[in-house]
């Protein structure tokens, strides 16, 4: 998939809020890439470090249960999964992507806690470092800013539900 992320418009509503990243281990060169980019665009946002807390799990294919996990326990406003998945010659590379983008999507609806994607999903090596702090932006930052966005249009919507 190709493009730069749009602009988001993060709500100032989520400031000081508890956030997870989940960090996939695979490729890890790459993935620490993304995780230095969600940890910042959070702090960027008024999240700072001591409001972030980062979980390592084995690969891509293990995202979706950790965030899950983490979601459940009610304690973040927002979690942010990252991972680096690069094609190889076999048919596994489908299998952890789907897995992962199906897992990652169903704690979010399944607890409606924000759960944002962050994971790369490339064909060379080349590719998932030009998405993670190269020429076509980082998917980290972008999913982190994602998850800023959720929580804080949660957050409005609860409040406003809440005048009603
Ligand atoms: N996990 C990744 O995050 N990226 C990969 O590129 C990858 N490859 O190529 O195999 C990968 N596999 C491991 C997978 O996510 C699980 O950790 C493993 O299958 C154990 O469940």
């Amino acid at each position: 998939m190709a493009g730069i992320a749009p602009k988001r418009s993060v709500a100032p509503a989520a400031r000081g809020q508890r956030f997870a990243v989940v960090v996939a281990r695979f490729n890890e060169p790459i993935s620490k890439k993304l995780l230095d980019g969600a940890v910042a665009a959070l702090a960027t946002h008024g999240v700072s470090g001591d409001l972030v807390e980062v979980h390592w799990v084995p690969g891509s294919f293990e995202l979706g249960q950790a965030a899950m996990t983490l979601a459940r326990s009610r304690r973040f406003a927002g979690i942010v999964c990252v991972g680096v998945v690069i094609k190889g010659a076999t048919p596994h590379f489908d299998y952890v992507c789907s897995a992962a983008a199906q897992g990652i999507a169903r704690a979010g609806l399944d607890t409606g806690v924000p759960v944002t994607f962050g994971v790369i999903t490339a064909l060379t090596e080349e590719q998932a470092w030009e998405r993670a702090g190269g020429a076509v932006g980082n998917r980290g930052e972008e999913a982190a800013l994602a998850a800023l966005e959720m929580a804080g249009w949660l957050r409005e919507r609860r409040r406003r539900r809440g005048k009603r």
